[in-house]
């Protein structure tokens, strides 16, 4: 199949999954063509069978804000109609689905077929999806959309509920390379990597994200004071976004600085994550919680809030831990006793990588998408 895959190119998760799964197709042996204005993080190199088409947005003076989903739609009819494209996949409702949805009513003029599939993937139904400018033209294109795709049986539920949506929504969750995402077998290897950040007999706590207010980074930093107040331990944070200010500041006060790195956007998590004991996702909201997924690949288990898709994911006890937002303290504590409990930690350790095997390795869901879009193009003929 000839594939276009829109999302938002820069640091977060519907961006990432978008371009994973863009690299498993392409490595099926179908043709990816990505169309976004810069292009995805996560793409690196240039590999066989993906190709990238940025999105030039024209500015002008009246603009007070440059059209882009319209700049969008019509690139999408562009490339479709010179790439042969069979059908469109765009990730995250807003406002890719809009563009996709005019971008195939430009080429139904001109006799051509354009299926497009909309993927959502959290704040585009439950936070900015909600907003009254955005509702009735996002559940519109959800409406239209050829096929339709949730993250989650948490997100399915809340966009039927919210949005009043009553067609079909596939439940594709998200899914990791298990063989990219892998423990460090090797000991010495592992040891010589963890260095970096830890003594040897320190444990190292990580926290990945996008820093945004959703992430509550300040609890991480929070829960970590209260580790390490017990036990010698270190704090990894990668990603970068608005709270890291607030995390460096309360690093600071809390005297614990010298404990903390914060080592920014980085583009190989996947070697960073295996070096870590625990993962931190103290989150308002996930969806899922790819950052937890991604690290359970790793055979790093998280400690992480009961909240939205989560639960879909870790199962408290037995592959990580889950609390409610805020309790800052049950979460340390939390950590705290199993970090003491070698025996515990090492059968969750286990139980997380299991889980990510399982259930969630790209082997077994990308072929889900690849038969979502086969049966899209067999209703669309
Ligand atoms: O919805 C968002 O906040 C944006 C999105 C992103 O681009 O970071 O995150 C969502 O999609 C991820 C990938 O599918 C999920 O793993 C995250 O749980 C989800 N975030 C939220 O629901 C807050």
């Amino acid at each position: 199949m000839r594939i276009g895959i829109t999302c938002y190119p820069t640091y977060g998760g519907s961006g990432v999954v978008a371009t994973e799964l863009g690299i498993e197709l392409a490595a099926m042996g179908h043709e990816i063509h990505f169309i976004s204005y810069s292009q995805p993080f996560r793409l690196t190199g240039r590999d066989s069978g993906i190709f990238y088409h940025e999105v030039p947005v024209a500015n002008y003076p009246l603009f007070e804000f440059p059209p882009y989903d319209l700049a969008l739609a019509s690139r999408m009819a562009e490339v479709a109609e010179f790439c042969s494209l069979d059908l469109l996949h765009v990730h995250y409702a807003i406002p890719h689905s809009v563009s996709a949805l005019l971008a195939r009513q430009m080429l139904a003029a001109r006799g051509r077929k354009l299926p497009f599939v909309t993927t959502l993937h959290g704040t585009d139904i439950t936070l900015v999806g909600l907003d009254r400018g955005y509702l009735p033209i996002t559940r519109y294109a959800i409406d239209e959309s050829d096929g339709v795709t949730s993250i989650s049986a948490y997100l399915n539920e809340k966009t039927h509920a919210n949005f009043g949506v009553k067609r079909e929504i596939a439940v594709i969750p998200n899914f990791v390379n298990c063989n990219l995402y892998q423990p460090i077998r090797d000991a010495g290897q592992r040891a010589k990597a963890r260095s970096a950040f830890a003594a040897e007999d320190e444990f190292i706590l990580m926290h990945l994200s996008n820093f945004r207010a959703v992430k509550r980074v300040v609890d991480a930093v929070q829960v970590f004071a209260k580790v390490a107040a017990e036990l010698p331990a270190r704090l990894v944070l990668v990603g970068d976004g608005p709270d890291r200010s607030a995390a460096e500041w309360l690093a600071h006060d809390l005297g614990i600085h010298n404990r903390i790195q914060f080592l920014g956007k980085q583009d190989h998590v996947n070697e960073l994550l295996p070096l870590a004991d625990l993962m931190l996702m103290p989150s308002e909201m996930e969806s899922f919680g790819l950052a937890a997924l991604e690290a359970m690949a790793c055979r790093v288990p998280a400690i992480s809030t009961l909240v939205g898709g989560v639960p879909e994911l870790i199962e408290d006890g037995v592959n990580g831990l889950l609390y409610n937002v805020g309790d800052v303290d049950a979460m340390a504590a939390g950590a705290i006793a199993l970090l003491r409990d070698p025996a515990r930690h090492q059968a969750m350790r286990d139980a997380a990588r299991r889980t990510a095997q399982t259930s969630f390795c790209s082997t077994l869901v990308v072929p889900q998408y690849v038969k979502f879009y086969e049966k899209v193009l067999a209703s669309t003929k």
